[in-house]
């Protein structure tokens, strides 16, 4: 069967573009299934929808089925997409976090265009769901697991495809199904925009058993489940050797969970020379989990940066809401053994995290001075549905949003309240932009360090629009607008 996998445009701000890797995983199983995929991701494409499905027509073999990921920001455009694809006759199914969350909102009578939705990892259930779809089957009837649909004017939600526990035996992704020379390389905010980069991800595990109040981990969940160290060698030089990847960036919830299989793999990615291509762990690694050698050995096995969810300056705020299950000496240790291994460090920092104040968010920025990492991302708090964070703001406060792409990581606005007489919305906005005054304005090693970069002159629009959203901000988020987005998303089914 000839279908499209696809994510949809996105209109939440994002620096970067990366390739979705979960539909990489989809494309492999289907062509592995001998099924005719193309890889349609409208953050990188020029050409509309509409031009590879009217090319297909013509060619006599029309696409059948789209398939759509979406996080949770992104659902609206979700939605566009799979409206424009049912218009052409196409079979719709949506799938991915928002849709893992909340499966039956998007079968609801307000998107008649959407057939279907997945809860979880797909691999094995859209192999089935095309599978009947060729036979003329009904998947409805088949029991797939994961797999949500109507029937007789009811939304059926089945229970959650069971999580995949043996990683080595799927597929590698379908690397080569990326248009990857359209994609940014992995931090172009921090490396400037190289034009010519072929940048990969790569995931050598899935699932964090950690359970930290802000995060959203619907699809990969508490479980960790590693891959075998020699199949994500295997991955790698398919992607070095064959692929030219001019960087790799590790986008695992938590790399460095088991230590001994960390130096595993550095070592091994020595001995195989790979290490001439430089890699970073995008999203972070947990401080908790290093020690002095697993830098040595990832700076020996081409590691280049590397990033830790720092979260909070203040001692309290890390173990009671945030439950970080780190201290602030970790985080300390951390930093220290990743500089003195030369490698390239960043820091991740919320900002207004429920009972967050004044002080405790000075505490943030004072360490983030004090480790002053390559690189701080300054976020304010987003809170997601199926977090604690979200559960307590039902609970006791207020969400500032009206539709989902209000929860947009990085847009600058605060996002709720708490209505504890304590709680200060503005208070959070005004320290968060503070923090990136006082890290990169205010002292003049960090103005020096980004004015002697030649991607700061190259990129200068760039650079002055991401200056200006940072640093003075647009004030949209008044009493007014909050007050116009009605207080709380209505949450319609869960
Ligand atoms: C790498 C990454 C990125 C990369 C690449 C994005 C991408 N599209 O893959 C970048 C940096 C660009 C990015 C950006 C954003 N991200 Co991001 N990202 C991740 C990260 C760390 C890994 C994604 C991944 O590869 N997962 C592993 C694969 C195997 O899982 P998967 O992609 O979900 O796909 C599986 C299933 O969901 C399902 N599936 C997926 N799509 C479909 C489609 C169909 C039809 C079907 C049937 C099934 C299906 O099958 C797949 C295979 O098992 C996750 C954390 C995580 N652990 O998932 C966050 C995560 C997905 N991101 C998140 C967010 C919020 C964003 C942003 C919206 C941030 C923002 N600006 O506000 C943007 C959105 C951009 C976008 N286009 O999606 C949240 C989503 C939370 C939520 N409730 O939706 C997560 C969970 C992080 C977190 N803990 O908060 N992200
Ligand atoms: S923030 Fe990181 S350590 Fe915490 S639960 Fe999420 S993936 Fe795990």
């Amino acid at each position: 069967m000839r279908i499209i996998l696809a994510s949809p445009e996105s209109k939440v701000w994002s620096s970067r573009k990366h390739i979705p890797l979960g539909l990489g995983y989809l494309a492999a199983v289907l062509r592995e299934a001998g099924h005719d995929i193309l890889l349609y991701d409208a953050a990188v494409e020029d050409l509309p929808l509409d031009y590879y499905l009217d090319k297909a027509e013509e060619e006599g073999k029309p696409y059948r089925l789209i398939g759509i990921s979406s996080a949770t920001p992104l659902i609206q455009d979700a939605w566009e997409m799979a409206a424009l694809a049912k218009k052409r006759g196409l079979i719709t199914i949506l799938g991915g976090p928002h849709l893992t969350i909340m499966p039956a909102e998007s079968l609801g009578p307000e998107h008649p265009y959407v057939d279907y939705t997945f809860k979880g990892e797909a691999e094995h259930g859209i192999v089935e769901f095309v599978a009947a779809l060729e036979q003329g089957k009904r998947p409805e009837d088949l029991g797939i697991p994961g797999l949500n649909f109507r029937h007789n004017g009811e939304i059926i939600i089945s229970p959650e495809s069971p999580m995949i526990e043996d990683l080595d035996a799927l597929p590698f992704p379908a690397h080569d199904l990326f248009k990857i020379d359209r994609y940014t390389n992995l931090q172009p905010l921090t490396d400037g925009l190289d034009p010519d980069a072929r940048s990969f991800t790569i995931l050598t595990s899935r699932g964090c058993p950690y359970k930290c109040t802000f995060c959203s981990k619907p699809v990969t969940g508490d479980t960790w489940r590693g891959r075998s160290v020699e199949n994500v060698i295997a991955e790698w030089r398919w992607l070095v050797k064959d692929l030219h990847a001019t960087e790799i960036g590790v986008t695992d919830d938590i790399w460095n969970l088991k230590l001994p299989r960390a130096k595993e793999l550095c070592r091994r990615l020595i001995e195989e020379g790979l290490n001439t291509t430089p890699w970073i762990t995008v999203h972070g690694m947990k401080v908790n989990h290093t020690d002095p050698e697993l830098f040595q050995l990832m700076k020996a096995a081409g590691a280049k940066r590397v990033g830790f969810g720092v979260e909070n300056g203040d001692p309290w705020m890390l173990r009671n809401v945030i439950r970080k299950g780190q201290t602030i000496d970790q985080v300390r240790n951390a930093f220290r053994w990743a500089k003195a291994a030369d490698l390239q460090t960043m820091g991740f920092f919320i900002f207004g995290m429920p009972r967050d104040t004044e002080e405790s968010m000075e505490k943030t920025i004072q360490l983030a001075l004090e480790l002053d990492p390559d690189l701080a991302n300054f976020m304010l708090a987003a809170p997601f549905p199926g977090t604690k964070m979200w559960d307590m703001i039902q609970e006791e406060g207020n969400v500032f949003a009206h539709e989902w792409s209000d929860l947009a990581i990085h847009d600058a606005k605060a996002r709720f309240t708490i209505n504890d007489g304590v709680y200060d919305p503005d208070m959070v906005v005004k320290k968060w932009r503070e923090a990136y005054r006082r890290f990169y304005l205010y002292r003049p090693k960090r103005v020096w360090e980004k004015l002697s970069k030649k991607s700061f002159w190259l990129d200068l629009p760039h650079t002055l629009a991401n200056a200006r959203r940072f640093f003075i901000g647009e004030d949209a988020q008044t009493a007014d607008a909050r007050a116009a987005a009605g207080g709380k998303i209505i949450q319609k089914v869960a």
